[in-house]
């Protein structure tokens, strides 16, 4: 479990509109030079062959840099793929129906947008959650109701899995997310559609190992205020 959370720092998750510039392969291989941990293939618009093309050149890229490489809700492709893993949310198919057909070494992510959806995530089933919103974000037009930094802590509390922070992080917010006690941020925009993505990551990874330092033990040290 320890490994996860070293992987889940700084959590990559693309968009293709907002890399459209760049391209989401030019923009990952940026990112993962600048120090992104890993990675999500998530276009909900595409077919499953188009998005085994992408997955494919993506895990190439990815290939000897010790990053995984997680699909977006379409288990078919993930095992197509051959990715380290695969992401569900709440309206998808559940988790433990997931674990039953990745079998038990893929890495299984899932959303949790309430405080009772991180109480009910079974540690036998799921790999580590996704904790937000936290902050309302336009990446997701449709998202649940922002948890604020409040909600976010609490969520964490609530399971003893790895968790991710994800909706509206950005570096001006990175340190009071991390000082819920998440294991690492996710993020969209805060990279993808950036002018230098790779700085971008760079900064928000600088940020994720300096609050690590800092932080004696947040995981049960951080009360909301
Ligand atoms: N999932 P940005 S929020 C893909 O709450 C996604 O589960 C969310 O984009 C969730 O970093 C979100 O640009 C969008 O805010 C994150």
């Amino acid at each position: 479990m320890e490994l996860i959370r070293e992987q889940l720092r700084l959590y990559l998750v693309t968009d293709p509109d907002l890399c459209a510039a760049a391209g989401v392969l030019d923009t990952v291989h940026a990112a993962v030079q600048g120090g992104v941990t890993m990675v999500q293939l998530r276009d909900k618009l595409v077919t499953t062959a188009a998005r085994i093309e992408m997955g494919r050149a993506l895990l190439q890229l990815l290939d000897g840099s010790g990053v995984p490489l997680i699909v977006n809700d379409d288990i078919d492709a993930a095992m197509a793929i051959g990715a380290h893993g695969v992401h569900v949310g709440q309206s998808d198919m559940r988790p433990h129906e997931v674990r039953a057909r990745v079998g038990p070494t893929m890495i299984v992510g899932w959303s949790c947008e309430t405080v009772a959806h991180a109480a009910a995530a079974d540690p036998h089933v799921v790999d580590y959650v996704g904790l937000g919103p936290v902050f309302p974000t336009t990446t997701k037009p449709d998202h649940a109701e922002a948890l604020g930094l409040h909600g976010l802590a609490a969520a964490r509390t609530a399971t003893t899995l790895p968790s991710v922070a994800i909706g509206g992080v950005q570096l001006a917010n990175g340190a009071d997310v991390l000082a819920s006690g998440v294991d690492g941020l996710a993020v969209i925009s805060a990279i993808c559609g950036q002018p230098h993505p790779g700085r971008a990551a760079r900064t928000l990874a600088d940020l994720v190992m300096r609050t690590r330092t800092q932080s004696s033990s947040p995981r049960t040290t951080w009360r909301p205020t």
